[in-house]
């Protein structure tokens, strides 16, 4: 099947894919107004300088650089001989030659070996080497033969290293030894273990309640220390855990169990490989989950439908090398990747789905076939209000709300009418928005109409973000538990687990600038860098007693830290856990609800680390020494945390058994197999308005923020974003060319951002540069973690307490 290219005319907001505008354009330092290299760009306006004044910005978060920066449509394929070039960069960054190319290729796949650090797709088990270059990245980056000792910390006092960027923080390779922060010198001092312990111990036992504690996962996390983590934070009397997800996935989360009564997609591997069509809403997959693109390519291949919907016309939609196809990669075979993309208006994903539905149930007039009859009666609830509300929503609102004509609409519907098997499939661009719960519910509308709920090929499947936040929550990382696990975990533990739903993110940065959390944990993460008003946060941090960072490298939330801190290093997923009873491992689970062991071979970067479950074993006894729940014998041995989670969680009876079985287990989801757990038993109808996302005022643009092809979240590997053709810059703002025609500037001009926020504040970034590139009119682009300073604390949805990260209103003017 060919690259259709839908739609006429050449707008860039018109809908279809016309391609992104070809162009050449470099601008050397030179040509700035403000001296270059790696002591200048973009300050925050002189007003909101506060604590975090003594961060540099050097060329954002990435490395330093003194050469021009330049953007350059990218013409050839995805992956390929580009991406090899970037891995041979970062193993040469890492000093790591073969040790890597080695590990990769067993990576994912024995079943005695790790699991990929990186993303969440699934590992495709007839594939021999399903890796991809990010995987390799990353896998590297923890790798490192870099170490920052004990000796330089010594050479360092926190404040210089606070004036360091993020990139050399990182560089510093990989923590080798407890550390403590000392008020004195200003220094982090090596700390043995156990006085670590009793440290964190005391502090603890200070709290007049357990909620003065706020315990921050990141998706890294396995399963059998979320488990611990979780059992830990209720045995100490709190729900206070707030996790990554709560910026990704958290709206996903919600409107499933609202809808289908499980948060989690419906799909595994099989559906998306047997799909008719396979709709990509808001996912950069090219960059945060290579080895969809296999996928992708396979589906196009068998004759299936692949329809993206993106305000940026992404790699993923374009042409691939598919990641493993080595022997391509070297003749430069490009496969399709897309059958159609729609170039929708931010936010205006919602919006699509209706007229879709629309259009749906217009052709049901006609055929009544073309809705499931069999499915919508006997599984549903809700479907003729919801057939009204379509009626009633004009083509005039559906059109202007999403930024598409009526025409690329019925083609869409057209595509998805026509596929007996439909997967719809989303991650940020759908999420990270005031209305993502109302969405992703109008997502699960528009599958349920054709019944494509729990049936072979078909289903709601969103793309996770870190390799192992579905298993975080599945193991009792939440905020809001359920019922169900709290009563299970206390009958297995004879504890008492608190009812009243903890912190959440957003909630846990405002209780520590309260002062009603006084201590933060870490497990992993880059806290203050990850979240929204990175100034706000750090002011928050600084006020607690203690935050504890448990990490594999040195990064900026280890030096916006608490009046006490500790830094405690752990062993990486691909390290060898030798334990009392002898080598460990823990297992994951995937996007597709897949649970599998992960054993890691290496030697340990330091032979004073610590695996996360035995840290979690020490934390939980000095904070609790009477306790009678037997953590020694946890950190001993694993298999006895999985003997309990056999007995708490769900799906997981058998466990020991079940992950030592090649390919690990499926966790069962009930609505795969058309049973939903809604408090009616069936399958819920969402019946919301659609959002006005156009800004009132039209000098206003909505930014996004998102990730360059080079970067994992807050870790930056280089200042490039190759399949978006930018080179050498990270503090930059893709504009539609007639935005900036209307606001005089010109491309490659120093510009100032200024965001205004729900709480009325407003913040500038100043002397970003300018791109013009394809996105809708009224719309732009540009980077986290560097734009979190644009977010007030207060700028996140009401409906999943996400920070609205892809939403972020905005004014351009050239700089003054
Ligand atoms: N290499 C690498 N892989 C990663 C990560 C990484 O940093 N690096 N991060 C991991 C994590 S934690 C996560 S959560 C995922 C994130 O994976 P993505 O969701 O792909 O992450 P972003 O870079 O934020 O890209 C958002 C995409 O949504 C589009 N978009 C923005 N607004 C809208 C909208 O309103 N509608 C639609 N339809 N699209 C929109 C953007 O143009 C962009 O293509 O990736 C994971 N994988
Ligand atoms: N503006 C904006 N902001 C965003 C987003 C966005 O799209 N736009 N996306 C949001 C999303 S989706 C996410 S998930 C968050 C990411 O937020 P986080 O998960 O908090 O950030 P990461 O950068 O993934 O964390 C990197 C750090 O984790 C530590 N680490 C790495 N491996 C391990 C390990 O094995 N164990 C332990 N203990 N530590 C380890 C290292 O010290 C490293 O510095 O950012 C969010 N922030
Ligand atoms: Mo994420």
């Amino acid at each position: 099947m060919s690259n259709e290219t839908l739609g006429e005319g050449d707008s860039h907001d018109s809908g279809y894919l016309h391609g992104p505008r070809t162009k050449r354009m470099t601008v050397s330092p030179s040509a700035a107004t403000e001296p270059s290299g790696g002591k200048r760009v973009a300050t925050l306006a002189p007003e909101t300088l506060g604590l975090l004044s003594t961060m540099p910005r050097q060329g954002g978060f990435g490395p330093p650089t003194s050469d021009g920066f330049s953007q350059k449509d990218y013409t050839h394929p995805a992956a390929g001989y580009g991406a090899a070039m970037s891995v041979a960069g970062v193993m040469l960054r890492e000093r790591l030659p073969l040790q890597v190319a080695h590990s990769v290729v067993r990576m994912n796949h024995d079943r005695v070996s790790y699991d990929c650090p990186g993303c969440a797709w699934p590992d495709d088990q007839k594939i021999t080497m399903d890796v991809c270059e990010n995987g390799i990245k990353h896998a590297a980056w923890e790798m490192t033969r870099e170490r920052a000792r004990g000796g330089f910390f010594a050479e360092h006092t926190v404040s210089e290293l606070a004036t360091w960027s993020d990139y050399a923080l990182e560089e510093q390779g990989r923590l080798t030894e407890p550390m403590v922060y000392d008020a004195e010198s200003d220094h982090y001092v090596p700390i043995s273990w156990d006085d670590a312990f009793a440290l964190y111990g005391e502090e603890m036992r200070k709290l007049d309640s357990a909620n003065e504690a706020s315990f921050y996962t990141s998706g890294r996390l396995s399963n059998e220390a979320s488990f611990l983590y979780g059992v830990m934070c209720r045995a100490l009397g709190t729900n206070n855990m707030p996790d990554c997800s709560n910026m990704c996935h958290e709206a996903s989360g919600r409107a499933l169990t609202a809808s289908i009564g499980t948060g989690k997609g419906t799909c595994d591997f099989e559906d998306w490989n047997e799909t008719d069509a396979l709709f990509i809403l808001g996912s950069n997959s090219a960059s945060n989950a290579p080895r969809a693109l296999t996928t992708f390519a396979e589906a196009i291949r068998r004759g299936a439908d692949v329809v993206h919907v993106n305000p940026l016309f992404e790699a993923g939609a374009t042409r691939t090398i598919v990641p493993h196809e080595i022997s391509r990669m070297a003749t430069f075979q490009a496969t399709d990747t897309a059958t159609a993309s729609l170039q929708v208006r931010p936010g205006g994903d919602m919006a699509l789905m209706r007229g879709m539905s629309k259009v749906v149930f217009e052709a049901a007039e006609h055929d009544p076939d073309v809705l499931d009859h069999e499915f919508l009666s006997g599984y549903t609830n809700g479907l003729e209000a919801y057939r009204e509300l379509c009626r009633t929503t004009s083509w005039d609102e559906i059109t202007t709300q999403s930024g598409l004509d009526e025409d690329s609409i019925r083609r869409a519907a057209k595509i998805y009418m026509h596929a007996e098997k439909v997967v719809i499939s989303w991650c940020l661009g759908v999420s990270q928005h005031e209305h993502g719960v109302d969405q992703v519910r109008e997502i699960v509308n528009l599958l349920m109409l054709r019944g494509n709920v729990g049936r072979p090929g078909a289903g709601p499947s969103p793309i996770r973000g870190h390799s192992n936040v579905q298993g975080n929550r599945t193991c009792g990382v939440n905020h809001h538990p359920s019922e169900e696990l709290l009563t299970a975990t206390d009958a297995e533990f004879g504890i008492d687990s608190p009812r009243k739903d903890g912190l959440g993110t957003v909630d846990t940065i405002e209780a520590m600038h309260d002062e009603k959390v006084k201590i933060f944990v870490g497990m992993g993460g880059n806290f203050v860098r990850a979240v929204p008003d990175p100034e706000y946060t750090a002011e928050a941090l600084r006020k607690c007693a203690l935050t504890v960072q448990v990490s594999t490298k040195l990064n900026r939330s280890h030096l916006v830290h608490g009046r006490k801190a500790l830094i405690l290093p752990c062993l990486a997923r691909t390290e060898i856990d030798e334990q009392a009873s002898g080598p460990q491992g823990v297992t994951v689970e995937d996007m597709m609800s897949m649970v599998h062991m992960s054993v890691g071979r290496r030697e340990p970067a330091s032979d004073n680390l610590m695996s996360e479950p035995a840290i979690l074993t020490r934390l939980a006894r000095a904070a609790m020494p009477e306790s009678s729940i037997d953590w020694e014998g946890f950190a001993a041995n694993y298999d006895t945390i999985r003997e309990s989670m056999a007995r708490v969680l769900p799906g997981f009876e058998g466990m020991n058994e079940l992950i030592r079985q090649p390919g690990g287990f499926r966790i069962p989801q009930p609505p795969r197999e058309r049973e939903f757990t809604t408090p009616s038993k069936l399958a819920e109808f969402s019946l919301e308005p659609l959002p006005d996302v156009i800004p009132t005022d039209s000098d206003t643009l909505v930014l996004q923020t998102m990730r360059s092809h080079d970067q994992w979240n807050t870790t930056i590997y280089s200042n490039n974003d190759r399949y978006r053709g930018i080179k050498n810059v990270r503090e930059m703002i893709m504009l539609n060319p007639e935005d900036m025609r209307a606001r005089g500037i010109s491309e490659g001009d120093p510009v100032d951002i200024t965001s205004t926020s729900r709480d009325g504040t407003q913040r500038t970034l100043r002397g970003y540069r300018a791109i013009g590139y394809n996105t809708p009119v009224g719309s732009a682009a540009g980077y986290m973690p560097e734009m979190n300073a644009l977010l007030s604390v207060t700028d996140f949805s009401t409906q999943s307490d996400q920070p609205i990260m892809k939403n972020i209103f905005v004014k351009v003017a050239p700089s003054a």
